[in-house]
């Protein structure tokens, strides 16, 4: 079975999570999309590890881990949170981590980019992680871009870096921000990749022989449903397609080879950076603050948090074609007395039960909330779903009507050992 785990909110479902419990039955874990600003979260033998570029499988002993031709790598911050996993005792070999010679690279120049656009767009600000996500995939689109194949020709990568910085410098400029020195910039670039060039191969028949050899394999989606750059809250999306059709593009496996796609969503909402966020709620965001939870894994910046949003699976179900959730942080709501699903929107009058396309609708966008008693109880020590109390199990059915799939796993706490499976 090949499976897509897959985010069906704004990101940080706790995808990480469910790959890796799943990666005990997996063989290969591929990333296809995004970069490092992922922020995959995951505790395993009671240490926490956040992952940005690398596999969540990266955690395991004996299993292969894929960055795919989809994915926009920086090569410097790789370095990085590799040393990183390796201080927490993770070892980290070219017989366990497989990159992509068609990658993307982000450049620093990327970064600067990024940071310089936010500032110019002010109040309209996307709100970006500021990893250089967007001009990456920009430059890609653009045919502009550099790929991984070029760090390894390194005289012609010097010189293509050399007319990117003069064309980056000619912008940042214009809005007095410091510019760039090419050769420092491919100084640092090429250093980096120093340590990460014992990994790149051409993972695309790598990935074919696992796939005939009958291996199983696991596409670790990253940022959600509603930040795909075609399915989401345009433009307030990052810039990749973060669904399931993006797996297969960012991989080079296709379609066929795909049996399971896994929807992560929350038992609440949460999003960061700006846009739309119908279902957003004040006080469930400050009680979910107090209790320490919903901060972003690669900034630390607050999530917004919200009630669940029936119209947003929906959409997110259809388009993933996703054949059963995950429902994670089913304990955040253990003290909370009186719940809401959003189910539809009102939207001058009409309802809709899908998300509008037209971006100036969204901000007259009213939920239209159903509500549901909470369960007061404790949820973290429920190991099946039996155990669950009767209301979380009603709370849990009444989502899964909704998105009509069926629930295959539910989180009742950060732990690996805290997933119930149905
Ligand atoms: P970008 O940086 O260009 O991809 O930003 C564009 C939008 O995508 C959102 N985005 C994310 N949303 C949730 N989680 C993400 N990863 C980190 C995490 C975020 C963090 O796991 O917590 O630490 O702040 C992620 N990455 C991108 C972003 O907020 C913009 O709305
Ligand atoms: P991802 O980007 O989808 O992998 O999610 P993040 O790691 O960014 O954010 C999810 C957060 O929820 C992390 O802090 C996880 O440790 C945590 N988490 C995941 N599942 C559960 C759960 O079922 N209960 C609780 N309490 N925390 C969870
Ligand atoms: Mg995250």
């Amino acid at each position: 079975m090949n499976t897509i785990v897959t985010g069906l909110q704004w990101g940080d479902e706790g995808k990480g999570k469910i790959v890796d419990y799943l990666t005990e039955s997996a063989d290969v874990v591929v990333r296809g999309q995004g970069g490092n600003n992922a922020g995959h979260t995951v505790i395993a033998r009671g240490t926490k590890y956040v992952l940005h570029l690398l596999p969540s499988g990266i955690l395991w002993d004996g299993k292969k881990n894929f960055i795919g031709n989809g994915v926009v790598l920086d090569p410097i911050g790789l370095v990085a949170e590799i040393e990183k996993v390796e201080a927490q005792g993770v070892s980290i070999t070219p017989d366990k981590l497989f990159i992509s010679d068609r990658c993307h690279v982000v450049l620093p120049l990327h970064k600067e980019l990024d940071a310089a656009r936010e500032a110019a767009l002010g109040d309209r600000k996307i709100g970006t992680t500021k990893r250089g996500i967007g001009p990456a995939y920009a430059d890609k689109i653009n045919r502009n871009g550099l790929r991984v194949a070029d760090l390894l020709n390194e005289d012609y990568f010097r010189e293509m870096i050399a007319h990117r910085t003069a064309e980056a410098n000619e912008v940042l400029e214009k809005f007095d921000l410091p510019t760039f020195d090419a050769k420092q910039q491919a100084d640092e670039v090429l250093a980096a990749f120093e340590r990460l060039k014992p990994h790149v191969t051409n993972t695309i028949p790598a990935l074919h022989k696992e796939w005939k050899a009958g291996s199983t394999i696991l596409f670790e989606g990253a940022q959600g449903g509603l930040l795909d750059i075609d399915y989401g809250t345009y433009p307030f999306v990052t810039s990749s397609n973060t669904t399931s059709g993006g797996c297969c593009t960012g991989t080079g496996l296709p379609p066929t080879a795909i049996d399971e796609v896994i929807g992560v969503c929350k038992a609440y909402t949460t999003r960061v950076g700006s846009g739309p966020f119908p279902s957003v709620d004040e006080g469930l965001s400050q009680y979910l603050h107090d209790l320490g939870r919903e901060f972003g894994a690669t900034t630390g910046r607050a999530r917004g948090c919200g009630w669940l949003d029936a119209v947003l699976l929906r959409h997110g179900c259809m388009v993933n074609g996703t054949t059963g959730l995950a429902v994670t942080n089913v304990d955040g709501l253990d003290n909370y007395e009186t719940l809401r699903i959003c189910v539809a929107y009102d939207i001058d009058g009409t309802r809709h039960e899908l998300p509008p396309a037209d971006r100036h609708a969204w901000d007259r966008a009213k939920p239209v909330y159903e509500e549901l008693p909470g369960w007061m109880s404790d949820t973290t020590a429920c190991t099946s779903y039996d155990e669950l109390p009767e209301n979380a199990k009603a709370y849990l059915q009444r989502l899964s009507d909704l998105c009509e799939t069926p629930i295959k796993f539910i989180g009742v706490g950060p732990d690996r050992a805290q997933t119930i499976i149905r």
